[in-house]
């Protein structure tokens, strides 16, 4: 079938057509050699393929429509913010992180060069006129979380509408209060944004869709406990990428159907991987579409990835929203607590998420785990101490990697990552 023309509507939308054309190219020359040219796929990652080949395109037309039909579409950058308010108002949520180094040397003109890899793609997509989910945002919402991410969206918020929300970092009962209040503030924005009101049923609907679409990546989660692998951790990534963008429903019935296959490949004992390959947990920072640099240099070298201790990942998806309530606040105050027991890295003291890298890893039964930093990450950066110590005690192998989105270090990630399977025993 003939790919259909978008240049009309990324001009519309004020994209610099010229250097989203070398983006798109760039992009799905890595998205054959890493993702097309694995051996075993499950058929059902057709849909994936589909969507990711259409990712400016049939997706970004989707919302334009939905815009046209009075629908806002609100970006955010991180897991804090709960979709379910947004859907509540028949909005669109999109996920606004990136993963590409295209428009570093733009941020850079406004940001300190030492600024983690994720603040500077985001920031310089939007300089570089690259994104066009950027484009079609009515509201951005940021947060506090890093210092890096708060001090950028006072910068970003120039370019576009950005309303930042303060997530606290520790978790007392002052501290909920706080969250809590925090969240009706959102609800009063986004139904300002909206024009429209949060209403019990509404708000009921969008907890219900977005319990079901964390239920299908826990089921994906879970099935990646298997042996062999009946996934590899690329595609399993990948889904949860998509994740962020994809209209939710309908992004459900595909992860379950992609379970399904998943289900009768185990019966059938069929994997992606010998079953003795080498199982690695990743954890750590956040991946965005489309960074797939350490996951492909691990496949690659002959490991399979069974989980991500990540945003992308497990940490986004686990725990759910309580389906009860009756009033807006009471149902905002389940969104609440569901939400502040995140624990992302900003966090602190955060000793929850070292145990349950540890946990994580057993459950899985993963020989050994990766823990992934961005280049000036504090936080994560940091937090490596406590994962170090907690992994030691446990006698797990502990890998660490610092790296960024550029390609330059991929010879030597190779070579340390071959060392670690082979310290494994693998
Ligand atoms: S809940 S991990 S999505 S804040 S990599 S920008 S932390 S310097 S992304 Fe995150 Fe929300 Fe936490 Fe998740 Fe800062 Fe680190 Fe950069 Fe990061």
């Amino acid at each position: 079938m003939e790919k259909k023309d978008y240049t009309p509507m990324w001009q519309s939308l004020g994209i610099d057509l010229e250097a989203h054309d070398g983006l798109l190219s760039v992009l799905g020359q890595a998205y054959g050699d890493i993702f097309l040219s694995q051996k075993r796929r499950p058929r059902s990652m057709g849909y994936l393929d589909f969507v990711l080949s259409e990712i400016h395109g049939l997706r970004i037309e989707e919302l334009l429509a939905a815009k046209k039909q009075g629908g806002k579409v609100i970006g955010t950058f991180c897991l804090y913010v709960p979709e379910e308010i947004i859907l509540a108002v028949g909005g669109v949520c999109v996920g606004l992180c990136a993963g590409a180094s295209i428009g570093t040397e733009a941020a850079e003109a406004v940001l300190p060069r030492n600024t983690c890899a994720l603040i500077k793609s985001f920031v310089g997509f939007k300089l570089s006129r690259l994104c066009p989910y950027v484009e079609a945002c009515d509201l951005v919402i940021g947060e506090t979380t890093c210092d890096g991410k708060k001090k950028a969206y006072e910068i970003f918020g120039e370019f576009k509408p950005t309303f930042v929300l303060e997530v606290p970092q520790m978790k007392s009962p002052e501290d909920k209060t706080l969250w809590l209040s925090e969240l009706r503030r959102l609800v009063a924005k986004i139904e300002e944004v909206a024009g429209r009101r949060v209403t019990p049923e509404g708000l009921m609907a969008g907890i219900k869709a977005v319990n079901a679409k964390r239920a299908a990546l826990q089921r994906l989660a879970r099935l990646r406990k298997a042996r062999p692998a009946p996934i590899s951790g690329l595609d399993a990534l990948l889904i949860n990428q998509v994740a962020f963008y994809e209209d939710p429903t309908r992004f459900t019935q595909q992860v379950n159907a992609i379970c399904d296959e998943l289900v009768e490949r185990i019966q059938r004992g069929q994997g992606v991987a010998p079953a003795e390959a080498a199982r690695l947990l990743i954890a750590g920072c956040p991946m965005a579409a489309p960074n797939w640099k350490v996951p492909a240099v691990v496949e690659q070298s002959g490991a399979v990835i069974v989980g991500e201790e990540s945003c992308v990942g497990e940490r986004g998806t686990r725990n759910q929203v309580a389906e009860t309530g009756r009033t807006v606040d009471e149902m905002l105050a389940h969104i609440a607590d569901r939400y502040l027991q995140i624990d992302c890295a900003c966090f602190t003291p955060n000793t929850e998420r070292t145990d349950h890298i540890v946990s994580l890893a057993r459950e899985l039964e993963a020989d050994g785990v990766i823990h992934y930093s961005l280049l000036f990450c504090t936080p994560y950066l940091m937090e490596a101490y406590g994962v170090r110590k907690a992994l030691k005690g446990e006698g797990i192998p502990l890998l660490e990697v610092e790296t960024d989105y550029s390609m330059e270090d991929m010879g030597q990630l190779a070579t340390r990552v071959q060392a670690f399977i082979e310290r494994l025993g693998k």
